[in-house]
């Protein structure tokens, strides 16, 4: 075309999906520049390049999930011979300082990856000026302006805060604990999606005293059955759940000393459906009640991309194209998709490849693997028992399933049947699994490979087929001969 451009491409948001996605393009021969600004929390917490999944998400919360992990090792370690303290004792700011260590070399090595495949990063706030023309501005207030042939949105997530008096002043979210200087002591943790039980997990898992206040349901939009389980297990693992409640005011009764290391006391009102009110004392208050995409403060009206005005995500078709066809979107802000790094990543190479390449492949989100790492982690990919009722028909669903006990807690006496494993088929499909679920250590490294299997269409028989590994966990899925139908006694027997 006649028009010349500044960039080929242009890419707001350096996290997961816009790294992928400008390193792809770059390496097609686009010129490409990524902006990639990080607006502090309400606290002032801030950090480097590389997203959310970096530096305030996966990564952080899973070294803290196996900070927790080491904590009951310890404990296990004992049983089996090893002489150690009476009571081991965690050390929080020493934890902080050394993921927060790793975390700063994951942004260096982001920045020179950039360097090296000769993409350009705008450390700058984007917004539309007009369709093809952004404003960018540094955080001296220095403005610039730039055009683009394409521009890709990738602006991810943000933790979102009631409209409750005190929220924002007293409360922290994820996106501060992962860098929180101090010990966070009695911690209450709103909200129960995957981020609030995974974050009480780790805390309790550290010896920290930690609440769960839930509005309804756990983790909505999972396995209902395996929800509960994974509630049980963390009840009986020092974790308090306050059911029907939520808070409608956070009030300072005593400022921390970051001098000391102190976090201060936060009085906290919550109220259930009855109206009845309920008083207490913590020292950290965290929300994780949901998150809002970043699409509010992007000037998206002067580029008329068409949102989802309930949740504010970017309506794409199957090729990530919004209305606007020089105009694409991946990562969390997809409205209807997964909110997972690796989605982002699949999303922003295949696009790069599509865009600037002589790729065809358009990204699959069906069959999509993931894990909650809770206490005891959950692992799926497919549908849920819920899902799959609501597709197929409870009459053509069969259940097979066990609960497990993991042979590591065994000599430590610990967690009999704790685990859980279940694959759902579909009777008319000659028993095709469309739903994997598997509760236990390590349940995202057995879900990853177990994934395929679901991709590529297996059926019961396949699984019966398969031969296990002795001994482990995922050799239950080669033996399971039980139905749920069938109400027979699952539990595994020592
Ligand atoms: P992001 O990674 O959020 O990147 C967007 C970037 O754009 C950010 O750096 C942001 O500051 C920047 N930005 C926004 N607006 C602008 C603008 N106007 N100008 C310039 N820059 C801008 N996923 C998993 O797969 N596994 C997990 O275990 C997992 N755990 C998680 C735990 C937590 C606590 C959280 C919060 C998330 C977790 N996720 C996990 C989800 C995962 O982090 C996200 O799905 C992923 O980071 C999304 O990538 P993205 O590219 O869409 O956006
Ligand atoms: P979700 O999945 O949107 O969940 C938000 C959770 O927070 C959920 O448990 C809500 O309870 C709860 N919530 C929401 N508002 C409040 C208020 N005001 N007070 C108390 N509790 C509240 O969270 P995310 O956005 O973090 O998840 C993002 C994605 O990850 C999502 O697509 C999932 O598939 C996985 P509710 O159930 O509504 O009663």
């Amino acid at each position: 075309d006649a028009v010349k451009y500044d960039y080929d491409l242009v890419v707001i948001g350096g996290g997961s999906g816009g790294l992928a996605a400008s390193k792809e393009a770059a390496l097609l021969g686009a010129k490409v520049a990524v902006c990639d600004f990080v607006v502090p929390t309400p606290i002032g917490t801030t950090w480097g390049l590389g997203g959310t999944c970096v530096n305030v998400g996966c990564i952080p919360k899973k070294l803290m999930h196996q900070a927790a992990i080491l904590g009951q090792s310890v404990e296990d370690a004992k049983t089996f011979g090893w002489e150690l303290p009476e009571k081991a004792k965690h050390d929080w700011t020493t934890m902080v300082g050394a993921i927060q260590a790793h975390i700063g070399s994951l942004n260096w090595g982001y920045r020179v990856a950039l360097r090296e495949k000769k993409v350009e990063y705008i450390n700058a706030f984007a917004e539309f000026v007009d369709p093809h023309t952004l404003k960018t501005t540094d955080k001296r207030q220095k403005e610039k302006t730039i055009t683009a042939k394409y521009i890709l949105l990738a602006t991810g997530g943000r933790p979102r805060y009631p409209d409750i008096p005190g929220a924002q002043e007293f409360g922290i979210t994820s996106d501060d604990i992962f860098s929180l200087p101090h010990h966070p002591g009695k911690t209450l943790l709103v909200g129960a999606s995957y981020i609030a039980l995974e974050c009480a997990g780790f805390l309790a898992g550290l010896g920290i005293n930690s609440t769960v206040m839930v509005r309804s349901i756990l983790l909505r939009g999972f396995d209902q059955q395996i929800a509960n389980l994974i509630g049980n297990y963390m009840e009986k693992h020092k974790i308090r759940f306050q059911r029907g409640y939520v808070p409608i005011k956070l009030e300072r009764i005593e400022e921390g000393s970051p001098e000391e290391g102190t976090p201060g006391r936060i009085m906290v009102t919550s109220q259930n459906e009855e109206g009845e009110l309920m008083e207490e004392e913590y020292n950290t208050v965290l929300f994780a009640i949901g998150r809002d995409a970043c699409t509010n403060k992007i000037g998206i009206e002067k580029a008329n991309v068409m949102l989802n005005p309930k949740n504010g995500k970017v309506i794409c078709d199957e090729k990530e194209q919004t209305n606007i066809p020089h105009i694409y979107a991946i990562g969390d802000i997809l409205d209807g998709k997964l909110e997972l790094t690796p989605v982002a990543i699949q999303a922003g190479r295949l696009l790069a490849k599509r865009l600037f390449g002589n790729g065809t492949l358009i990204t699959d989100y069906v069959n999509v693997p993931t894990t909650v790492f809770t206490p005891l982690e959950y692992g799926c990919v497919g549908l849920s028992e819920e899902d799959a009722i609501a597709k197929y028909g409870a009459d053509d669903i069969e259940v097979y399933h066990s609960f497990l006990t993991p042979l590591e807690v065994t000599v430590p006496k610990r967690d009999g049947n704790e685990g859980y494993a279940k694959l759902i088929c579909v009777k008319s499909l000659d028993e095709k699994v469309v739903g994997f679920h598997i509760l236990s250590p390590n349940a995202g490294e057995i879900t990853q490979g177990f994934a395929i299997g679901l991709k590529l269409g297996a059926k019961k028989a396949d699984f019966d087929n398969l031969i296990g590994i002795h001994p482990t966990i995922a050799e239950v899925f080669t033996t399971l001969n039980s139905t749920k139908s069938s109400g027979a006694d699952v539990l595994q027997k020592g």
